[in-house]
C-alpha cells in the first residue's frame, strides 16, 4: 500500500534546509504531500509578509522531484482536515516544531525530523539587508 506523507511550512525563499527536510519527509514513504503557509497565515504567524508571493512558492515547491502534491495551507487549526483529505499516513514537521502537534497523533503517525543548522529565511533576509 502506498505509504502517503504529509508536511506543511512557508518555504520563503526556497534554501538547502528545505530541501533537506523535503527530502527526508519523502523517504519516510511513498507520496510527499506539502500544505503551503497562505500569505496571509504567514503574516498571522510571523507579522510580516512573505518574501516570496504564495504562487511562485507553489511553483517552486512542484517543480522539485521528491514532491508529488502541493496545496495552500490557509488555517493553523485545519490541521486535521488537510490530514484526512489527503489521507496522510505520517506527518513530518521539523524540530522547532517539536511537540506542537502531538495531538495529530490520534489521525496519523507524527515525526519531528532535525532542522538543518545555520541557516534560515530570516537569516537570509537579515544578511542581504546587510549588504
Ligand atoms: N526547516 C529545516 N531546517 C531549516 C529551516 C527550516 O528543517 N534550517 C524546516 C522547518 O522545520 C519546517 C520546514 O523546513 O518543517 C519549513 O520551514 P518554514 O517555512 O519556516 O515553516 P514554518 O513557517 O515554520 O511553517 O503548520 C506549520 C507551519 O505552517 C510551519
Amino acid at each position: 500500500m502506498t505509504k502517503r506523507i504529509i508536511t506543511f511550512g512557508t518555504f520563503d525563499v526556497f534554501h538547502i534546509g528545505h530541501i533537506n527536510i523535503l527530502e527526508r519527509a519523502k523517504k519516510q514513504g511513498d507520496y510527499l504531500v506539502v500544505g503551503v503557509s497562505s500569505d496571509l497565515l504567514n503574516f498571522e504567524k510571523k507579522q510580516r509578509y512573505p518574501v516570496y508571493p504564495q504562487e511562485q512558492r507553489v511553483r517552486i515547491l512542484e517543480s522539485l522531484r521528491f514532491v508529488d502534491e502541493v496545496f495552500i495551507e490557509e488555517s493553523l487549526d485545519l490541521k486535521v482536515q488537510y490530514i484526512q483529505e489527503n489521507k496522510a499516513d505520517v506527518l513530518v514537521m521539523g524540530d522547532d516544531w517539536a511537540g506542537k502537534f502531538n495531538s495529530m497523533q490520534k489521525y496519523c503517525e507524527v515525526i519531528y525530523l532535525p532542522r538543518t543548522p545555520s541557516i534560515s529565511t530570516s537569516e537570509i533576509i537579515e544578511v542581504v539587508k546587510a549588504l
